[in-house]
């Protein structure tokens, strides 16, 4: 096993990560009157959205270098070839001291950083797609309630729902690696999930952000199966690597308390 270092910087190429976009879906940017790119609706899950490659490189490696700061995961010796890998990925890290922790209550700046930018677009997608649009859209802060998940290459996530304790509208940003996310009519729910019987797979790549609310929040569950790679959109299958997911939320206001107990206020625990 290579030996761990101090956090390094790992070349990441948004750059890179566009132009593939852009080859596969158009050059929105050859017009100077294209709209910017910004959250794009999920075929088959309503309330589901992505938004490709918004995560900038400063944002991810500041990121990165909290994370990394922060024992999630350790960076080895052996360096790292991100054009072989896929623009985003970081091909040096694997898992730290932790696996999973929470944050409540105000979020560390750099989460709360990473988050802005994507805060107008979100607010502007309630009145569409979320429940209790007028409440939701004008909450302030957006978010309360951070989880940090780090995977292995070999790691995953059950079928589930987000907890009633959690407010609707949900934020994923995804980091390092690709993974694919699987989403499924719960089966209470299914018959009011219109024409949509079968699953839908989202592949998230490294700096995407993804957008849950309304039914995709309530009446999908959402998993990440065990798999050695994936297939980005580019039809390239790219070996799984190390994979953090930070998951933004809101405190339901009514059990806010109560639930709180899950963890510390403030703090980051190991799961
Ligand atoms: O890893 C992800 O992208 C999703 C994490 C998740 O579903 C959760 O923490 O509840």
């Amino acid at each position: 096993m290579a030996a761990a270092t101090e956090c390094a910087e790992a070349p990441l190429d948004t750059a890179a990560r566009r132009k593939l976009l852009q080859d596969l879906f158009g050059d929105e940017d050859e017009s100077e009157d294209a709209p910017a790119p910004a959250w794009q609706p999920v075929d088959g899950v309503a309330g589901l959205f992505v938004w490709r490659a918004v995560l900038d490189d400063a944002t991810q490696a500041a990121l990165r270098a909290w994370l990394c700061k922060e024992g999630w995961f350790v960076v080895d010796e052996a360096g790292s070839a991100p054009d072989a890998a896929g623009p985003g990925v970081w091909t040096d890290v694997r898992p730290g001291s932790y696996n999973q922790g929470m944050f409540f209550g105000q979020l560390p700046a750099v989460l709360a950083d990473a988050a802005a930018p994507l805060e107008a677009g979100i607010r502007a997608l309630w009145a569409g797609f979320c429940g209790n649009a007028s409440s939701d859209a004008a909450r302030r802060p957006l978010f309360n309630q951070a989880i940090v998940n780090v995977y292995g290459p070999d790691g995953f996530i059950r079928p589930h729902v987000d907890l009633a304790r959690f407010a609707d509208g949900i934020l994923v940003l995804s980091l390092g690696s690709a993974a694919t996310m699987t989403f499924a009519p719960v089966a209470a729910g299914a018959a009011t999930v219109a024409a949509a019987e079968t699953e839908v797979a989202v592949a998230l790549l490294p700096g995407d952000a993804l957008w849950m609310c309304g039914p995709a929040r309530y009446v999908w569950t959402h998993r990440i199966d065990r798999a050695d790679s994936d297939v980005w959109p580019d039809g390239v299958r790219r070996v799984r690597r190390t994979r953090v997911s930070l998951t933004l939320r809101r405190l339901a206001e009514t059990c806010a308390d109560a639930d709180s107990a899950d963890g510390p206020a403030g703090g980051s625990v190991a799961g």
